[in-house]
């Protein structure tokens, strides 16, 4: 039977995960925004595509959560995204209200899915939604190192002229400024970057260029758009997490998952490796850090702490 796969949000990356998910025929796809209007248009939309592109699924918008009773995957970027000087952390307010109702109604209706979070500021938002939710912490992750890690892969493939298929990269931590390039894991045609940088192929001061674009990807493109924030290459990596899981792929990807020892952190949710298939996610890779890397993965994780006790602050329920 076909998988049922709701969008909570039908804003720009609700919208192109609709669309992409269409093309992949991963499963039926339920748009849902309380803006019932815009997820029936661009469910309609996306549909009087398909004689065009040959795929056979269906789409539908709604408001009401029994709509969405029973949905395999459910992916979530209902909320407000940045405007231009932003960062992800101002948005933590507004969105915590938001993803609280949201926990409401999918633990209702779906409490059986796994759940994709995308909303913002990412790590502290699907922490609230575990906790707001009960639901299980394997079947709550959340989308950034993906995202992260495919930005530097991007960069790092045009300084280098590189195709990307040939360069494996993490970028770990919480998605902030804070974030984390695993540049010793990071391998170019199976070499080490330090080689390269050896070989005299790219400086040290160039690769710490590009992980500073890497850091402020994401406001490169706030700053481009002037409304609104990326949502292609975010849309792109929420798909990867759930095709991983809706054909047990058990794929390892960097996704912010719920420690319980792992690196050292408990009861907190970071960017680290993980493995998805059919039971959500099932492993937690532990990679060997370099000393240079565990520091910064730490001081990463505290500022997700920091903002999370911040959340509390607002919402004592959490
Ligand atoms: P946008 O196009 O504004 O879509 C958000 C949608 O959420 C709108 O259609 C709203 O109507 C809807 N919405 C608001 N409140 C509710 C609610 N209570 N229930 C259901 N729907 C609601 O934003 P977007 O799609 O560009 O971005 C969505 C979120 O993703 C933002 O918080 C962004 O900051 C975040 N984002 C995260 C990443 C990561 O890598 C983690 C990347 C890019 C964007």
């Amino acid at each position: 039977m076909r998988k049922k796969i709701t969008l909570i949000g039908a804003g720009q990356i609700g919208g192109t995960l609709a669309h992409l998910i269409a093309l992949k025929e991963l499963g039926d796809v339920v748009l849902f925004d309380v803006a019932a209007g815009i997820a029936k248009g661009k469910a309609l939309d996306i549909a009087q595509s398909s004689p065009v592109n040959g795929f056979n699924i269906n789409l539908s918008g709604t408001s009401d959560y029994e709509d969405t009773k029973n949905s395999d995957v459910i992916i979530i970027t209902a909320g407000v995204p940045r405007k231009p000087g932003m960062t992800r952390d101002d948005l933590l307010g507004i969105n915590l209200k938001i993803i609280k109702e949201v926990a409401d109604g999918i633990k209702r209706t779906s409490p059986n899915a796994f759940v994709i979070c995308i909303t913002n500021p990412l790590d502290v938002i699907v922490m609230a939604l575990q906790k707001y939710s009960g639901l299980p912490k394997n079947k709550i992750v959340g989308m950034a190192g993906i995202l992260d890690s495919s930005r530097f892969i991007y960069f790092l493939s045009q300084e280098l002229k590189i195709s990307v298929n040939k360069i494996r990269s993490f970028v770990l931590g919480g998605h902030g400024d804070s974030m984390v390039a695993m540049l010793g894991s990071t391998k170019i045609e199976g070499k080490k970057i330090g080689e390269l940088i050896k070989e005299g192929k790219i400086t040290k001061e160039r690769l710490g260029e590009i992980v500073d674009r890497t850091k402020k990807g994401g406001a490169e493109i706030v700053k481009y758009l002037e409304k609104g924030s990326a949502f292609y290459a975010p849309a792109a990596s929420g798909v990867e997490m759930a095709e991983s899981y809706v054909n047990d792929l058990k794929k390892e990807l960097p996704c912010a998952a719920f420690l319980s020892g792992e690196y050292g952190f408990n009861n907190i949710y970071a960017g680290v490796p993980v493995i998805i298939g059919k039971s959500g996610v099932e492993k937690i890779i532990q990679l060997k850090l370099t000393k240079d890397e565990e520091a910064a993965f730490k001081d990463s994780v505290k500022s997700v702490q920091n903002l999370y006790d911040a959340a509390k602050k607002i919402d004592p329920d959490l």
